[in-house]
């Protein structure tokens, strides 16, 4: 119970509200298409409309969890248009299944790594986070539902499988008819037996932070001559941003960017990059006001780093958080191990070499990571798509990044240049890219893909921008903590000199297939750490396309994006 005031209301409100008769919904053709990609499922909000869609998915979660009849779920969103909706519809389908406890937030708000810490502090059985991250939002963008499990992180491959099956196998649903309550303000009510808590979404998560980091000293250097700039993108870190950033912290009124939430996000495009979110870029690169500037995505697991005239490479900034963890208070004893995803560049290996700490390699997508934090084996961990995280929680998370950059700059006392100058010339410079091509037609993404890994076999010991291939494959990851396999997560070429070029198709997309071509060279400290990384990889993109045929056969001169 989160307060006496609110189970007195309770007690009153359970007392007042007759029991809502359960009704169930037969459906007669089952859907087809409810299959959860990289994380959770991701459709247009069109597509989520239809009538009995969302209702489909959601059973078909509440069939497969272990739990839900007594159990507590942790429920909310990025605040997209659909958000309170889902919210009004999860909660009758969830009385309807016994579920004992609700916890929501007020306007339904509530980001990605505030509900994994929620879903841990309470001891849920699940979380239903509605969100289709970084992809837009509103009635012409997509919508999504994130499933995480008990131990506040996204649900694994054997659970997400089994709710497909379910849904291709659905006979109908089960769900109460009832007002469901308002989520303007904090409160406690009753849907027959279901008690919903209607709690404020930030506190927790503060909370949470406060422990980890040096809020004293980071506070005097927001205080002092140190401008920051935080674009929220009108997406969900806007109010967790101006409590810590404006409020805890102390910097100047308009730090924070962009901090009301919206339905459609203003009309923007949520993905915390550089093509994205490029008014912040522009400040950072381009002009000299801030000395640090960063962005978070649609539902805040997600950060983009800038320093004065600096972009911090994803990778670079997973490399850079685990040589100075010990600076935080929450890591001042050390790290237990880190982990990358597979596309990511190998620049934390070399750290972690250094430091005489266990790397760990999976594919891509939070879930992966799950295991090796619950079983102590890592405490830090991060994606090339600007994810990184720890084992405070079992998500990725957008404003814990920001806020350990912010804690070594604090303690560092100069800036983000200096710290990657630093880092370079200490451990070498991972040259990275990663090159998408949006919206290609689905045949020819796949045609590509397939004549590549045909190709693969063929190509061991040939050359490639002037280096050997050593290895070609497509690659698999047999997890060491529970021995499960998972095959065909992206086609590698590793170099001899250690160069490396993957080639992956998106999991996320909504539209047709989106193809990922990430590029990666070494260069050891004492060479030449200052190029710019298109350039540093020119031979490798060149060789690349060659190869792959990606020009030719997606009709595209560049890529959509380039990070
Ligand atoms: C992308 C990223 C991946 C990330 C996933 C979810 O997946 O590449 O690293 O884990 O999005 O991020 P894909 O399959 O499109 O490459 V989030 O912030 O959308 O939950
Ligand atoms: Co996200």
């Amino acid at each position: 119970m989160t307060s006496s005031a609110s189970s007195d209301a309770s007690a009153a409100a359970m007392a007042a509200t007759p029991s809502p008769s359960v009704r169930q919904v037969s459906l007669s053709t089952p859907f087809t298409d409810q299959k959860p990609g990289t994380s959770g499922l991701r459709k247009s909000s069109r597509q989520f409309e239809q009538p009995h869609y969302l209702e489909s998915f959601v059973e078909a979660v509440f069939r497969v969890l272990p739990g839900v009849a007594g159990g507590t779920l942790i429920l909310g969103g990025d605040g997209r248009y659909g958000n309170r909706r889902a919210i009004g519809v999860i909660a009758r389908m969830a009385a309807a299944h016994g579920v004992a406890r609700l916890i929501t937030t007020t306007g339904g708000i509530l980001s990605t790594p505030a509900a994994s810490h929620l879903i841990r502090k309470h001891q849920a059985i699940a979380g239903i986070i509605l969100s289709a991250s970084h992809n837009p939002g509103g009635p012409e963008g997509d919508f999504g539902v994130k499933v995480n499990g008990a131990n506040g992180g996204p649900a694994p491959e054997s659970i997400t499988d089994a709710i497909f099956a379910a849904t291709t196998a659905l006979d109908g649903y089960r769900i109460v008819d009832a007002e469901t309550p308002s989520l303007d303000v904090p409160g406690v009510h009753a849907l027959g037996d279901l008690r919903i808590e209607v709690i404020d979404g930030v506190d927790d998560y503060v909370t949470l932070l406060q422990g980890l980091f040096d809020f004293g000293a980071i506070g005097a250097l927001l205080r002092g001559d140190f401008p920051i700039a935080f674009d929220a993108m009108h997406a969900v870190t806007g109010p967790y941003a101006s409590r810590l950033l404006e409020g805890l912290l102390g910097a100047p009124a308009g730090t924070v960017r962009n901090g009301t939430p919206l339905e459609d996000f203003g009309g923007g495009h949520p993905d915390p990059n550089l093509t994205y979110a490029h008014e912040l870029a522009e400040l950072l690169l381009d002009g000299d006001a801030y000395r640090f500037g960063a962005a978070c995505d649609g539902d805040g697991d997600r950060n983009m780093i800038l320093g004065h005239r600096c972009f911090v490479n994803p990778s670079d900034s997973l490399a850079v958080l685990t040589a100075n963890a010990t600076l935080a208070p929450g890591y001042a004893s050390g790290l237990a191990g880190v982990a990358r995803s597979m596309p990511t560049s190998a620049a934390v290996d070399v750290v972690a070499r250094d430091l005489n700490l266990p790397c760990y390699e999976t594919p891509t997508g939070w879930k992966f990571f799950g295991n090796l934090l619950d079983a102590g084996r890592i405490t830090l961990c991060g994606e090339e798509s600007f994810g990184t995280g720890s084992d405070h929680i079992r998500e990725k998370d957008g404003l814990w990044a920001v806020l350990f950059w912010l804690q070594i700059l604090a303690t560092r006392r100069c800036s983000v240049a200096e710290v990657m100058a630093d880092h370079w010339s200490r451990f070498g410079r991972h040259y990275y890219s990663r090159h998408d091509y949006e919206a290609i037609a689905s045949d020819r993404a796949h045609g590509l893909y397939d004549r590549l890994k045909g190709l693969l076999p063929s190509l061991v010991g040939t050359s490639f921008a002037g280096r050997s291939i050593a290895t070609a494959d497509d690659f698999s990851y047999t997890d060491p903590v529970d021995g499960s396999l998972t095959s065909g997560q992206g086609l590698r070429l590793l170099l001899d000199d250690g160069s490396r070029v993957v080639v992956r198709l998106s999991g996320t997309g909504t539209q047709g297939a989106t193809l990922r071509l990430y590029l990666e060279s070494y260069v050891a400290a004492g060479g030449n750490l200052d190029q710019d990384p298109q350039q540093a990889l020119a031979d490798l993109i060149t060789a690349a396309d060659q190869l792959a045929e990606i020009r030719s056969r997606t009709g595209m001169e560049r890529p959509t994006v380039i990070t």
